[in-house]
This record gives structure tokens, sequence and C-alpha cells, in this order.
């Protein structure tokens, strides 16, 4: 944490000083007086206060559009990574490589669910701990598993989908952000979540709000608030990243988000704005829910945590690839990722 200069200390000395000498010293002192003034005392001198800064940060990283779109095309390539699969098991390995190679001590949390069906699903969620001894945290986390079928498409339904944005994007994006987060030397310590089997959910009726809906979907997450990795687990703030990659995707303000943690999406919205992403990060709140991971960690550990998610105020939807087919590489566009990914690493690197 960053030491801060303090002012107040300062004008306190220039007045006592005033008080005990009387007038030979006061023409020497009265510059310096003024300057106490305009610094610390607006009110009186009507300029705006000047607050003293804290140590500046390094740079934050440059984020590599091109090796995020890479770890998405990565993730696509084992195949739909449903739980249980081969493709799931060589991706999760491949992830923790990930991880491990940025530096990360990385823990993994094995399972099992029983899915809305009452099929048991193995579990396997995924954390990298960044600086595992810092108290302070902030968590990050995107599921990684994909759709066992493509319900919402008019063909093939029963096969899984490549799941490219709905799944891969967010592990990407997170995955280039782990890159640079061990370089992190201030602030808060970072965890990154990989959430598994967040989305086995009841197929009908999934767009409905529900409160009860949640309990077929986010089993991974619903798991790991029950069980942390770490007992009594606590971050400052908590950041989900759900379909975040494809073309032109625009981020409303979700209501869980807001409703829990309404200072974290301005923290962010305000500084995707500030990077020049304010088309995409559109500071209205729409009335539409993610049944999302972040609603158990806001709900159990009652760390403030957002979601970003692509949701189309117009359609009333997620985007027209949800859930069917066309979640290839296709939809997904690099400057989304980079906007996303920028947006995120430039909110924890200034976390101090
Ligand atoms: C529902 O609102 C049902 N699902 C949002 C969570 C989700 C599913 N994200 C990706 N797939
Ligand atoms: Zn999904």
């Amino acid at each position: 944490m960053g030491t801060r200069v303090n002012a107040g200390a300062r004008a306190g000395v220039v007045g006592r000083s005033r008080r005990r000498r009387k007038t030979p010293l006061f023409p020497l002192l009265l510059p310096l007086l003024f300057i106490s003034c305009q610094t610390d005392q607006p009110e009186q001198g009507g300029t705006p206060a000047v607050v003293p800064e804290a140590p500046a940060l390094p740079p934050t990283p440059v984020f590599d559009a091109d090796s995020a779109y890479a770890f998405v095309a990565k993730q696509v390539a084992f195949g739909p990574r449903v739980p249980g699969s081969r493709a799931h098991t060589a991706c999760g390995d491949w992830m923790v490589q990930r991880l491990k190679a940025a530096g990360a001590q990385v823990v993994e949390q094995t399972g099992t669910v029983i899915s809305y069906n009452k099929e048991r699903l193995p579990l396997r969620n995924i954390i990298g701990q960044f600086h595992p001894e810092r108290k302070e945290r902030i968590l990050l986390l995107a599921h990684w598993d994909t759709r066992p079928f493509a319900d919402k498409d008019d063909e093939r339904t029963n096969e899984p989908i490549d799941g490219a944005n709905d799944g891969g994007s967010g592990v990407g994006v997170l995955l280039e952000i782990a890159r640079h987060i061990a370089a992190k030397e201030h602030g808060p310590g970072v965890d990154i979540l990989f959430t598994d089997v967040e989305d086995h959910g009841q197929p009908s009726g999934a767009m409905a709000f529900d409160e009860h809906s949640i309990d077929t979907w986010c089993l991974g997450s619903q798991y790991w608030v029950k069980n942390p990795h770490v007992p009594g687990y606590k971050a400052r703030f908590g950041i989900l990243l759900d379909m975040v990659g494809a073309k032109d995707a625009r981020f409303h303000q979700e209501a869980f988000s807001m409703q829990y943690a309404p200072a974290i999406v301005r923290k962010v919205w305000k500084t995707g704005e500030a990077l020049g992403y304010g088309d995409r990060f559109v500071p209205e709140t729409k009335y539409f829910v993610g049944i999302d991971d972040h609603v158990p960690v806001n709900k159990v550990l009652r760390i403030p945590t957002i979601d970003i998610i692509e949701y189309d105020p117009q359609t009333q939807a997620f985007g027209p690839y949800w859930h069917t087919h066309d979640d290839s590489m296709d939809v997904i566009d690099r400057a989304s990722l980079e906007a996303v990914g920028r947006t995120v690493l430039e909110v924890v690197w200034k976390e101090r």
C-alpha cells in the first residue's frame, strides 16, 4: 500500500511558527502561508485543492490481444470442454500449465456434482494465486467448461458446442492478464478462478428470471463458495468475465452486479470509458439477469463481484450465437478481447 504525504501536518507547522514569532518574521512567512492556503485550504483561496499524490505506480503492462486470441483458439482446438470428456481434462491441464508458467501458485479443487438430470459430473475448479501471502486480494473469474448441447440451435441440438465465446473468451482474457500479474509488486494479490460446470444448466426457460434457476447452473462456483480454496476467503472485489470476445460486443450493467457491487461496476465502466471504450461499456443498467458465477460469490462469500457479460437490450437476449453451434472462433474478435482485457488489467493494476 502506498504511503500518503500528510499535507495537514505541513500547514500546522507553518501556523505554529506564525503564532510564536510576531511581526519581524511575518513578511517572510507570508508567501509560505499563501502556498499553504493554495494547497490545503481551497475554500479560502478559491483554488482547487492539490491532493498530494501517492508514489507513482509502474505503468500498466500491455495486454496483448493476439495472445488472448491464441489462448481462446487453443481451448477451442481441444474440442468442447464438456465435464468428463478428454478434451476437458486436456484443456484443464494446459490451463494449469499456463498459470504456473505465469508464476501462479495453483490449487485444484475436484469433486462430484449432480446435474439437473441427475447425472454425476466430475468437477475441477482451477485457482491460480498470485502473491498468496498478501492479505488483500482481488478475485478474477471465468467459467472454463462448455455447454454439452446446443439447445438454442435448430440443428444438432444434442451435440456440444465449441464455446469459443461462452467459456473460451473469459479464460483467454484472464490467461493473458495472468502473464502480467506476477510483476504487480504493489497492492493486493490476485486470484484467478476458473470455475467448472457453470454451463450444464437446465435447458428450458433458461432466460427466465427465477431465483431458483441458479440451482442447476454455476455448479462449480456454488461448490467453491461453500469450500473456498482458502478457509474464510475474502477479496476486496471480484470481476467475472462471461462472453467477452464476440465482435462488437457491448456491455450493459447487469442487475445483480448493480445490486451487490455498484461501486465496482462504476469503477470498471469508468475505466473502460477512460481507455476509449465508452461505446462498449454502456453505463446503463438493464434489467437482465446473468444467472452467473458472481451470484453465489456475492450471496455466500459477500465479496462484491460484478459480471461483465454481453447482452443486447434490443433483442433482450445474449448474442445470437449463444448456446448454438455459431459460438465458434468465427464470432471472436481481437478488439473485443482487447477492450475487456485492457480495462480489467487497468482496474487491477491501479489497485493499491
Ligand atoms: C442464464 O442466465 C441462464 N445464464 C447466464 C449464464 C451463462 C450461461 N453464461 C454463459 N452461459
Ligand atoms: Zn452458456
